[in-house]
């Protein structure tokens, strides 16, 4: 008999549940008395009575030693129980004390205060905060700081938190202390310190108003020379801002920590940003151009948090995606405002479906506004993300650019300064366009991927488009119902190749949606869906020739690309000769009108995930052998053309600039088709281009293609790689990855024996990623049919579990994709799941990963 008791661990919080706080917090006083083993955090807390009632003062805690509680200045009879400390206050407004002890060496988890290389850091989202000292930590609660650092000077020379700095204080005994004051109001998630020996890239920016602002980016004094482009990107990003939405910094320093211990990509923390190092440091030798477009991305995201996030927070953490899907929206404007736009969008479409798609059509899908969870640490997710962006994006479409910003000013001008929800942001939208947001309100509380099923009827100078929209049931969710989402749409024609109507931004609303164009002289073909403007599958009955032929003239990039796409998984759902993929692909080669950037995307195959996504079921094996045979046909079928575009676009030095970014990425694209084909002249020349190399993107481009090979070089770049970039964390991280995603047989046996080299650790999350999280994207080999790569994942999760959970929690997510697999798989998966589960002392986080996975 099953155990039926509810878990208590796995209490679920609810957004039906929630109440406004009882007890307000206006004015925060931290002093840190900062030692890395053990830190003594006093806090003293202004509250204040939120209403009428007699309901106590509940405070968080999680792991403190509690030294002291006072209430107005007297020892408090209340003590902790657990991770809650009530306190019965007598008037409306009291003075609450606390002082407690943590211990930051020890804390593996990386949340609240934490040791990362002798620097002491902090992370608060979503609930660390409770991990430093007392407070009532949920979001809706806003508070002024002040703050005061002490600790050893030749150890923590530098002392940083938010907000503006005070003076230095020189104390006896080789101590010091900084007092930081923050005059905006934030939740307690955004707190932040840092102390450490760190050295600052400093620069200035004036804002449209005026305010001179100092920038700094704090890393290890020997990385100073690495945080140019963050620092570069920092600056376009605050003059962005103020450009597109007419938001401005608001106070007078802005400071960048880098770290190498990290859960996430960066934290917005006000005027504080914590960033993992692999997000700052970037230069030539070390970093590839996507590695440098990700430092800005993300320096460019945690700055917009500053107004989508920090001014205007959210009411409660089911309203994640009102800071994080705008703010992903606008990190992506921003990238794409930076050149190629359109293989941006490309990228950004590519990334979603290899992540987003997956979650929604599993057992871990949620809408973008969850209505409940057991951990929220495990909802920062693609779907809150990268589809919470996408919903801001058909916003943005449906609302046109005016439209938009009217809105969003609307917004801002409404609620800053408070914590809000996602429907203050809708209402905003609407109240400043005049316009009823309600059908599209369902995006927030829906899961899945819509499907937007196509019909085109021609007769004669008549076309008639029929859409049909549906949406599959989703765990709790058995019924959906049709949402408002906008469909851009055009006519091909069939014979010109030409665009022959004008592009239509129609309003899918109901079920049905008949669409009539008129005046057509030549047979036409769809252009659907054009620029991604929904996020949904599309499914409409093209023929081959038909796809091959929107691959070749399409004037919507992202819609030929696509059509390359459809036709690649068409062909390659059979054992059918890839011969129309190979003309394709010398199609998009020969096109004068594209750019190299373009060409470098449109010639990639689909990956096997995605070909397995589209399918009724993944079948391993095939896709794998297929995808192969269509690689050899296009490397094969079109070696000479592979050599030359290798030899034209190669040599263009490291310039950042769009086209030498593009011809980089053409260069690499080409010599992985002729490391491809297997000639011993490609091994040679991908050898000579690794060892010539002139920037990371040229030295990884030619690792990852002999990697890939059998060529007898492999070894030997290998363990030059790992020589020559060693100690450098973000690089020896390369070094893991490309391994754990060879496409080679022995693949599981190499990353096993990985597990036991020196340079990999568990307890670095970039680490762990690099090879487990990589190795578990490779789909041929992470999904052996014997299913050992399954053990192993589940072997390093559990494990990790012990450290630290976020990471931990993660690993599960690829076992909850077992539905999509044959028996056999499906059954190996739920039993590591079932063996996750049964480990004794797991985590919430992964019992609620592992339970939800199994469901
Ligand atoms: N807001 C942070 C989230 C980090 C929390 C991870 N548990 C990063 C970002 O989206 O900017
Ligand atoms: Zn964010």
């Amino acid at each position: 008999m099953p155990d039926a008791r509810p878990n208590p661990q796995l209490a679920q919080v609810r957004l039906a549940d929630y109440a406004p706080p009882d007890w307000l917090v206006p004015e925060v006083t931290l002093e840190f008395w900062l030692d890395a083993t053990r830190t003594i955090v006093t806090a003293r807390l202004t509250v204040t009575r939120n209403g009428v009632h007699d309901r106590p003062l509940r405070l968080d805690g999680h792991g403190l030693e509690t030294v002291a509680i006072r209430i107005d200045g007297q020892a408090s009879p209340d003590w902790p129980n657990g991770d809650t400390l009530s306190l019965a206050i007598a008037g409306d407004r009291a003075v609450v004390e606390t002082e407690v002890v943590i211990h930051p060496s020890r804390n593996t988890r990386l949340m609240g205060l934490y040791a990362s290389e002798g620097k002491l850091v902090t992370q608060c989202e979503a609930e660390g905060f409770r991990s430093i000292t007392w407070f009532p930590d949920r979001p809706d609660i806003l508070s002024r700081y002040t703050v005061r650092l002490e600790a050893d000077a030749a150890l923590y020379p530098v002392l940083l938190s938010n907000g503006d700095r005070g003076t230095i204080e020189t104390l006896p005994g080789g101590r010091h202390a900084m007092r930081w004051t923050d005059p905006w109001p934030k939740p307690c998630y955004l707190f932040a310190l840092v102390a450490g020996d760190l050295a600052a890239r400093e620069d200035e920016f004036t804002t449209m108003s005026g305010r001179r602002v100092r920038l700094a980016i704090w890393t290890a004094p020997a990385d100073v020379p690495r945080s140019a482009h963050a620092m570069a990107a920092l600056k376009a990003s605050m003059a962005w801002d103020e450009r597109v939405y007419g938001r401005e910094y608001d106070l007078d320093e802005f400071n960048i920590v880098a770290v190498a211990d990290f859960n996430a990509g960066a934290m917005e923390n006000k005027g504080l940003n914590i960033f993992n190092s692999k997000y700052v440091l970037a230069d030539t030798e070390t970093a590839t151009d996507m590695d440098f477009d990700a430092v800005a991305g993300v320096v460019a995201h945690e700055y917009f948090h500053n107004w989508t996030g920090n001014r205007v927070t959210c009411r409660d953490w089911f309203q994640l995606s009102l800071k994080e899907g705008l703010t992903v929206y606008r990190d992506q404007q921003f990238s794409a405002d930076q050149g190629s736009a359109a293989v941006r969008r490309i990228d950004d479409v590519r990334s979603l479906r290899a992540v987003q798609f997956p979650e929604d059509a599993g057992p871990l899908a949620h809408p973008i506004r969850p209505d409940h969870y057991v951990e929220i640490a495990n909802f920062y997710t693609a779907t809150i993300y990268n589809k919470g962006a996408e919903v801001i994006r058909m916003l943005a479409t449906l609302l046109g650019e005016a439209g938009f910003r009217r809105g969003a000013d609307l917004y801002f001008q409404r609620h800053d300064g408070q914590a809000v929800t996602c429907e203050d942001w809708l209402a905003a939208m609407a109240d400043a366009n005049a316009v009823d947001l309600s059908a599209f309100q369902l995006w927030y509380s829906q899961a899945g991927t819509p499907r937007v099923a196509v019909e085109t009827r021609q007769t004669g100078g008549r076309v008639e488009v029929t859409l049909r929209q549906s949406l599959a049931p989703t765990p709790g969710q058995p019924d959906k119902r049709a949402m408002l989402m906008p469909f851009r749409l055009a006519l091909i024609g069939r014979e010109t190749g030409r665009r022959v109507s004008d592009e239509l931004v129609a309003q899918l609303k109901g079920p049905v949606t008949h669409l009539t164009f008129d005046g057509l002289s030549e047979p036409v073909l769809p252009s659907l869906n054009r620029g991604f403007s929904a996020p949904v599958v599309v499914e409409a009955p093209l023929a081959r020739d038909d796809l091959a032929f929107l691959a070749a003239h399409d004037d919507d990039p992202f819609a030929r690309w696509e059509a390359f796409q459809q036709l690649a998984l068409s062909v390659l759902a059979t054992d059918d000769a890839p011969d129309a993929l190979v003309t394709a692909v010398s199609n998009t080669l020969d096109d004068p009108s594209l750019d190299a950037a373009f060409k470098g995307e449109a010639v990639l195959l689909p990956t096997e995930s995605f070909i397995g996504d589209a399918a009724a079921q993944v079948e391993v094996e095939a896709i794998h052998r297929r995808r192969e045979a269509a690689r050899q046909a296009i490397a094969r079928g079109l070696e000479a053309r592979w050599w030359q575009l290798w030899e034209a676009h190669r040599d263009v030095g490291a310039a950042l600039t769009p086209e030498a970014k593009g011809a980089r990425r053409l260069a690499n694209v080409a010599l992985s088709y002729l490391v491809t084909a297997g000639s011993d002249a490609a091994f040679d020349a991908a050898r000579r281009q690794y060892d010539g190399a002139a920037t990371m993107t040229d030295r990884m481009g030619a690792l990852t293609a002999l990697v890939n090979s059998r060529s007898d070089h492999r070894e030997a770049v290998l363990a030059d790689f790992h020589r020559r970039f060693a100690g450098n964390h973000d690089v020896i991280d390369k070094w893991f990855s490309v391994q754990a995603l060879a496409n080679r047989a022995d693949v599981l046996d190499h990353v096993e024996a990985l597990t036991r080299h020196p340079d990999f650790t568990i307890a670095n999350p970039n680490r762990l990623r690099s090879l487990i999280g990589a190795f578990a994207a490779n789909q041929r080999w992470f999904h052996a049919a014997d299913g050992a790569g399954y053990r192993l994942l589940a072997d390093q999760l559990i494990a990790v579990d012990r450290i630290n959970p976020q990471s931990a929690a993660r690993l599960a997510v690829p076992l909850g994709r077992w539905r999509r697999f044959d028996g056999t798989r499906a059954r190996l998966m739920q039993a590591e799941l079932e063996r996750i589960l049964a480990a004794p002392g797991m985590s919430k986080d992964v019992l609620e990963m592992a339970s939800r996975a199994l469901a």
